[in-house]
This record gives C-alpha cells, structure tokens and sequence, in this order.
C-alpha cells in the first residue's frame, strides 16, 4: 500500500543581513524617543484644543509661543516616524514567518501584542497625514480616532518593550566589530559583530532620510528653513498679509453684506445687557498692538502684528465677571468652528484681541474681515474668525 505524505510548506528563509536584534535595537531606540515626544506633545495639543472643566480656568496662556513649539514638534516628530517605522519593520519583518507560529500561549499573545503596536502606529501616522494634508476619506472623526489610537500605541509599545527588556538590554552596546576582534586574539566569539559596518550605513541611510523628511517639512513652522519646505500641505496661493490662509471666506461661505463694513455689527452679550457695535465703534474703542502666533494643528505656523480691540475691555464693557467663560460666534453658518468657546484665562489676558488689523492692514476676508480673535497660546482651530458675536456663558 503506497501511502502519500503531504508536504509541511515550507517557511521562507531570509539569509539577508541586519534583520537582527541589535539593528531592531538601535532604530527601536530612535523610534521609541519619536512616539515619546509624539506622544506627549499630543497631550498638551488635546488639553489645549479640548480641556476638560477641570483644566480649561487654568490653561497657561504664556508663554505665547507655547503651543506653536509643541505643535511644530508634534507634526514634524510624527513625520520623522515614517521612515523610522518603515525600516523598523524591514528590519523585524521575517520574524513575521517564524515557524511554527504559534509556540505558546505566551508567544501568541506576544505576537497579538505585536498585530497591535504595528496596526496602531501605521493607522496613527497615516491618520496625521491625511490630517495634515486636509484629506479626509474616514467616515470618523479624525480627533476621537487619533486620540484614542495614540493610547492603544502606547500602551502596545510598552508591553512590547517589557517583553522584549532581555533582547534590548543584550543589545543596547553595540558588540565590537569584526576587525577590532580579529586583533584582540581570545575574543568571545559572541563579541564580535561582522554586520558593524553594514549596521552604520543603514543606519546613516534611515538618519538621512529622517533629516530630509524634517528639512522639507518643518520650514511650515521654523520660519527661516521656509525656502525648503517642498511638502508643505497649504495651497501655495493662500498666503495673504505673510500669513497662510486654511478655509478662504468664500469656502466658509461668509460672503453677504454682513460681512462688509457697513453692514456688519457686532453684539457683545453680558450681566449687564447686549452691546451693539458698528465697525466704526468698534474701531474707535482703545486699541491695542499685540505679536502673537497662528499655529494650525496641522503643524503650519506664523508670527503676526495684530491690532485691535482687547477681548477683556469689551467684556469689561458689559459686566462680565473676571473669570467669565465666553462664546464667540462667527458670521460663518455651518462646521465646527463656526462657535468657538474661550476659558476664561484667554477670555481676561490682556494679549487677546478681537483683531481688526493684521500687519498694519485691515484684516483680508479670508483672515477673518472685519475682525477675528487672536489669543496667545491657543491651537489656530479657536483664533476664529469673522467674529459677529461675544457673549459670556
Ligand atoms: N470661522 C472660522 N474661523 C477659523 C477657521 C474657520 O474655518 N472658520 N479656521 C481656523 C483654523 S483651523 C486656523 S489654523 C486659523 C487660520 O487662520 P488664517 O486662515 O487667518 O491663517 O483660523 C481659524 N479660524
Ligand atoms: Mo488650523
């Protein structure tokens, strides 16, 4: 009797060099630092953006460049992760056909840990990208997603480092490399690293990519490495009075006679009653001077000379208390930012102005014509424009 035995498939078998523990290290290193700083700068961007009650009385509104740095380096961390990740992943990837695959039930659930870390940080950076570059093909909201994404990562990441503590710490130092140990005669065979020189010029590689990544990107924020900047996302033509321009007026749909000098009013709503301005008024109130940055969530950055009226003498005006909470409305119907509510520590800093001019001028249309907000140390989403309304809640 002829009995027939099916063939096992076979795993592949990778004999390329640098798919090993000591180069996962090394990028491992450079990586986990980006996911840090990513990380952190992503929680001090959320509790800026979105405080809860406890925080939003105490939000620091200095220093007013604050959240212009944390967000610059959040964007251009985040795009340094993607050739990080990417060479991490070539690095680990035959790992991937490890045979058989599933040795035990720790090893299944390391390598559910790992299905984890590698889905949630690829989803978390792509998410920042299309973010960045104004796409949005989800049907979810890109905040919610992103926000919880960055906890599931974390947590993956450092139940990964914990698992892999022994691997990390055996190949923190690097070994020496092979021509080192050819001379020092009784050398351990285990010390001696023949992929050394090959280990460098990866590495190099993966640096030179990260450095060209942030040199053509992060111009958007550090003002003087503008002439780099290849990939910013923002449409070349929107730049107005030296400042970027996210939604023109026309996409915001605020283009009727409210919007024009004389037909827009302005109410400011307190204890005391309702105020109703015209640009005039409004233009003849004590007006005041202030340079302070936009900084987009999206990683973009300027510095502007803004004039105008301080959103705490209006106030003041109506009988708002000191720590009033106060709702801005915009002439702008429909979206998010259409009402935008200010904690009070922006609503009394003297640096917040219900903006008229911007470099001297008055405001184009599509930076907010005839006035917008400008507060320090505030994500560019709440510095709204085409103001109409103020009023304490
Ligand atoms: N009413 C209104 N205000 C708005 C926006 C908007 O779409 N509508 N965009 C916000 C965003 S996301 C940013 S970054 C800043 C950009 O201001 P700018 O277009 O004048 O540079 O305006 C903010 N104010
Ligand atoms: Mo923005």
């Amino acid at each position: 009797m002829v009995t027939r035995t099916r063939a096992l498939p076979r795993p592949p078998r990778f004999r390329g060099r640098l798919h090993d523990p000591r180069t996962a290290t090394v990028i491992g290193r450079w990586l986990g630092a980006g996911v840090a700083v990513c990380f952190l700068t992503g929680l001090v961007s959320h509790g800026l953006q979105t405080p809860p009650g406890w925080l939003a009385p105490h939000l620091p509104t200095r220093p007013v460049w604050g959240y212009r740095v944390t967000q610059g380096l959040h964007v251009a961390t985040g795009l340094a992760l993607v050739p990080l990740l990417l060479a991490k992943l070539w690095t680990v990837y035959p790992r991937l056909f490890v045979w058989p695959p599933v040795r035990s039930p720790a090893h299944a659930a390391e390598r559910l840990s790992i299905t984890v870390l590698v889905s949630a940080a690829l989803l978390e950076v792509c998410l920042g990208m299309t973010n960045i570059t104004q796409w949005y093909p989800w049907p979810f909201s890109f905040r919610t997603v992103h926000w919880a994404l960055a906890w599931v990562m974390v947590g993956a990441l450092l139940v990964h480092v914990v698992v892999k503590a022994p691997v990390i710490a055996a190949h923190w130092r690097a070994a020496r490399p092979a021509r080192a140990a050819g001379t020092a005669g009784a050398a351990d065979a285990d010390d001696v690293d023949p992929d050394a020189g090959d280990r460098r010029a990866l590495l190099l590689g993966v640096g030179a990519a990260v450095a060209t990544v942030t040199a053509v990107t992060v111009g958007q924020t550090v003002t003087p490495l503008r002439p780099l900047t290849l990939l910013a996302p923002r449409h070349p033509d929107h730049h107005q009075q030296g400042l970027p321009v996210n939604r023109t007026a026309a996409e915001a749909g605020v283009t009727g006679t409210d919007a024009t000098a004389d037909g827009w009013r302005l109410r400011v709503v307190g204890p005391r009653g309702t105020l109703t301005l015209s640009l005039a008024e409004v233009g003849a109130l004590p007006q005041h001077t202030a340079r302070l940055p936009i900084a987009c969530v999206e990683g973009w950055s300027a510095t502007a000379d803004w004039g105008g009226v301080r959103v705490a003498d209006l106030l003041a005006r109506v009988g708002a208390p000191e720590d009033a909470t106060v709702r801005v409305v915009s002439l702008q119907r429909r979206g998010a930012f259409s009402v935008m509510e200010m904690p009070p520590p922006y609503a009394r800093d003297p640096l917040t102005l219900l903006a008229l001019r911007l470099g001297g001028e008055a405001l184009s249309p599509d930076h907010g014509f005839p006035a917008r907000i400008i507060a320090p140390n505030r994500p560019g989403v709440w510095q709204t424009k085409w103001v109409s309304r103020i009023e304490t809640l």
